[in-house]
């Protein structure tokens, strides 16, 4: 039986390390005697991790390293990240300056993202090396996603877990086989990998939060930030370029309302936390969800909680009375993913809803008097988008801003980004746009071309829409800091929780570019019609003149 484990939450951007205060607030109710410790290597300029992983191991000298690597995407496929727009300045500019003051700053980028990769791998090296009686495990989202090709790259004998690790620990302290987990682990060169039997039921009490505070002294560090509560996993949709039903299955699990209230309410109480975000893949995963989340945000209204919260809600599910529960317990500002305006992209990516009801969920919350800001995603150029499509899509803004107020909605550019193991990725390998065995994680001018995805005929325009209206915004230059996830990001008053996104919101640089999509797009119909104007005229004096000729 082990009895200490030290929990290294790796260095991404600044963002309430959820899943390791969960895992040892659950180890911790079980086996009380396990000496633990969280560290959050995200709070320590880069210099100073490798002393701060050495000096808590030292200390804790622990039977068991648990390593949570949360993001590794750097790429973002949005606006509110500058390498989209350097990608596509290098890709589609048509000033050769532009092109190459791009490739610079990509090739920076590109050093970035392999120099945060290098050393999120060489802290488990560190462990292995300095302190080899420690059993090492590794999960998190970024390590689920890849975990194939991670696990290649950490020290032999590392346990990898894919998605929720409370009882693969719990197994791996109390020496049981790991047979019914999602493990994953390398032997020289074969690797062995576990399926999941049942997953875990989410009925367990709430987060001990004065143990949690014992063990974790650097919280005081997330006081002002949103902080994270998970009320149910599992989403039981099927968005083809989705990665969260991989990571958390299909079936919908959930904590008892109570409970999750319980934990927003020690946080506001003891830590005088005010902000947070339901983690849900989806918080509205279905009509079967509405009397859990109505008794959620019934009791925050109870407990008389004076909160900003937020999540990834489907707006196509909402319902007049939930609308005026979100807004009465303070719903924040919403991140809606419309993804297309076209119907028939949007059933063609499996997304499961109508674009009506979207329209009516933003009625319903402008009726309850909702006052935050909207972000509207989109994913242009998704499989089967067309012209008339796109121009759809300029008019689902139009009809969501007259909804909600022009004021609050900010479309953003979200382009799909190809994620291992989800539909859409094996639709391309299919369809050859991908090879069979490529690496996720090896990014070069090309790869990043392709998993940025954003395909010929229709990428040129809207790369061009892009551009054209970032360059207004922006006066042609890139002012802004980089927002990877190796730098820490400034402290900002904003309150949404990814700040990246904020900033691609700030000039409302979306609204411009779907703006000048319209008008390329238009222009185009309009230059079409005149050269068939003009062909009809010309074949038609031809047979004027062909009779007589
Ligand atoms: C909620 C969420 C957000 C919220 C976070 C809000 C907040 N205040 O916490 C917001 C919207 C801000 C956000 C932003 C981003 N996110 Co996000 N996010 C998620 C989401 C949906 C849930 C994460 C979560 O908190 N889950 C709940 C907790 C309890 O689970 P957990 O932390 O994963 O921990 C569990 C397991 O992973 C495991 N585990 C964790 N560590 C360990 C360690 C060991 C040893 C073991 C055994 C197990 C284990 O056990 C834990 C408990 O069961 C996931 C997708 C998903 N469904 O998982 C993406 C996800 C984590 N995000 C991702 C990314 C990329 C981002 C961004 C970088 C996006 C971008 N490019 O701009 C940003 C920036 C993040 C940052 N660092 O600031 C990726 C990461 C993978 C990748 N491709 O790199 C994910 C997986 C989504 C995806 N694209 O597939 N995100
Ligand atoms: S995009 Fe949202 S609703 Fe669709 S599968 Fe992913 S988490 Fe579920």
């Amino acid at each position: 039986m082990m009895e200490s484990i030290l929990y290294i939450f790796l260095p991404c951007k600044k963002v309430y390390p959820i899943g390791v205060t969960y895992l040892a607030d659950f180890i911790h109710r079980r086996k009380p005697g396990v000496r633990q410790r969280i560290l959050d290597l995200s709070l320590f300029p880069d210099a100073q991790r490798s002393k701060a992983v050495r000096d808590a191991a030292t200390e804790l000298k622990p039977d068991l390293v648990c390593f949570s690597w949360r993001d590794i995407q750097i790429f973002s496929p949005h606006e509110g990240d500058s390498s989209l727009e350097h990608a596509f300045n290098f890709y589609f500019a048509s000033n050769p300056l532009k092109r190459i003051t791009a490739s610079f700053a990509g090739l920076q980028q590109l050093y970035r993202y392999y120099s945060h990769i290098r050393a999120a791998l060489s802290y488990p090296w560190l462990i292995a090396k300095e302190f080899p009686k420690a059993q090492i495990m590794i999960g998190g989202g970024a390590f689920t996603a890849f975990a194939d090709q991670l696990i290649q790259k950490l020290p032999e004998g590392t346990i990898g877990i894919l998605g929720e690790g409370e009882d693969a620990i719990l197994k791996v302290i109390e020496g049981q086989s790991l047979e019914n987990e999602r493990y994953i682990l390398r032997e020289g060169k074969t690797v062995r990998k576990g399926q999941q039997g049942a997953p875990a039921l989410l009925d367990a009490l709430t987060v001990d939060l004065p143990y949690l505070t014992s063990i974790f002294p650097q919280y005081t560090e997330y006081i002002g930030e949103s902080v994270g509560v998970q009320s149910k996993r599992g989403c039981p949709y099927d968005c083809a370029f989705c990665l969260y039903p991989y990571i958390e299955g299909k079936r919908v699990r959930y904590r008892p309302p109570s409970m999750v209230v319980k934990d927003i309410s020690q946080h506001y109480h003891q830590w005088g936390a005010r902000r947070f975000w339901f983690t849900d893949a989806q918080f509205i995963t279905g009509k079967e969800a509405y009397p859990q989340c109505t008794e959620i945000l019934e009791r925050i209204l109870a407990e008389k909680l004076e909160i900003e919260w937020s999540g990834y809600i489907r707006t196509s599910l909402i319902t007049p009375e939930l609308a005026k529960l979100m807004v009465r317990s303070g719903v924040g500002d919403l991140e809606v993913a419309i993804t297309s305006g076209s119907q028939e992209v949007l059933n063609d990516l499996h997304m499961g809803f109508r674009l009506e009801r979207l329209y009516d969920g933003c009625r319903y919350l402008a009726e309850a008097g909702f006052k935050g800001k909207v972000i509207l995603n989109y994913s242009l150029n998704s499989p089967k988008e067309t012209e008339e499509s796109l121009l759809q899509s300029v008019e689902s803004y139009k009809k969501v801003a007259s909804i909600l107020g022009e004021e609050r909605v900010f479309p953003l550019m979200f382009f799909l980004g190809i994620q291992p193991n989800t539909d859409l990725e094996q639709r391309l390998l299919e369809e050859g746009y991908l090879s069979a065995g490529y690496n996720p994680l090896m990014l070069t001018p090309t790869s990043i071309r392709k998993l940025l995805y954003n395909p010929a005929p229709l990428n040129s325009f809207i790369a061009k829409a892009c551009l054209r209206a970032w360059e207004r915004k922006e006066g042609s230059r890139d002012p802004r800091k980089w927002t990877g996830s190796l730098s820490q990001t400034p402290k900002e008053s904003d309150p949404y929780a990814d700040k990246s996104l904020i900033r691609g919101i700030e000039g409302n640089s979306g609204r411009d570019a779907l703006l000048s999509l319209e008008e390329i797009l238009r222009s185009r119909q309009l230059l079409r019609s005149r050269q068939l104007l003009r062909s009809a005229k010309d074949s038609g004096e031809k047979s004027v003149v062909t009779p007589g000729a």
